[in-house]
């Protein structure tokens, strides 16, 4: 199969956001049959909830782009072994506080739509957090099914984002 581009999103609200996220992108950089291409700045932003936890800690959130020639759930059984080596336990709570998330925001082209893996992502264009990353690795990127990441942006709902150097560069 030809190498995919794909778009990772990174997430991380406990346990050192920061170091998370330098450790997640040095597994990516690991991660067999693929090059790593690069990374996005840091963003950092107020937790979205879905029951309005305000103690719910800040996030950081980054985008990486690798080439890969692992087939879409190969990449995500890594991409959740990277998860779990770094302390994410999953107890079933949705958008429940975490030391490290990381989703398939695209494969190359590809629409998937199955029990265990959506692409692309689909809370894509409703997030600032992810929108702004990816428009900073990506910025001529059309996102499959919704259009240009220019229009994405214009539409999605503006939140406070702090942008800080990706240490891992
Ligand atoms: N899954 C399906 N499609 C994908 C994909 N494209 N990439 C499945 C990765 N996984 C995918 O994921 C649940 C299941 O989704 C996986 O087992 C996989 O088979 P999860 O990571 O356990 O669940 P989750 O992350 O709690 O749910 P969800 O809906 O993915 O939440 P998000 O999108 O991760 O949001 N606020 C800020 N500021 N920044 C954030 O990053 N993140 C969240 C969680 C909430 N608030 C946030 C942020
Ligand atoms: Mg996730």
């Amino acid at each position: 199969m030809a190498d995919v581009i794909s778009y990772i999103g990174l997430g991380s609200n406990l346990e050192g956001p920061v170091q998370q996220l330098s450790n997640a992108l040095e597994a990516l950089r690991q991660l067999p049959q693929t090059t790593f291409v690069s990374c996005s700045s840091f963003y950092s932003s107020k937790a979205l909830t879905l029951n309005d936890d305000s103690v719910a800690p800040d996030y950081l959130n980054a985008v990486a782009v690798i080439e890969t020639g692992l087939d879409a759930v190969t990449l995500l059984d890594e991409l959740q072994a990277i998860e779990f080596s770094q302390g994410r336990r999953r107890d079933g709570e949705r958008w429940a506080s975490r030391p490290l998330d990381l989703d398939i925001l695209l494969y190359g082209n590809e629409s998937i739509a199955t029990e265990r893996l959506t692409v692309p992502h689909p809370e894509i264009c409703q997030r600032d957090f992810v929108l702004q990353p990816l428009a900073e690795v990506a910025p001529e990127l059309v996102i499959t099914g919704q259009g240009s990441i220019s229009s994405c942006l214009d539409a999605c709902p503006k939140m406070i984002l702090e942008k800080s150097p990706c240490p891992k560069r």
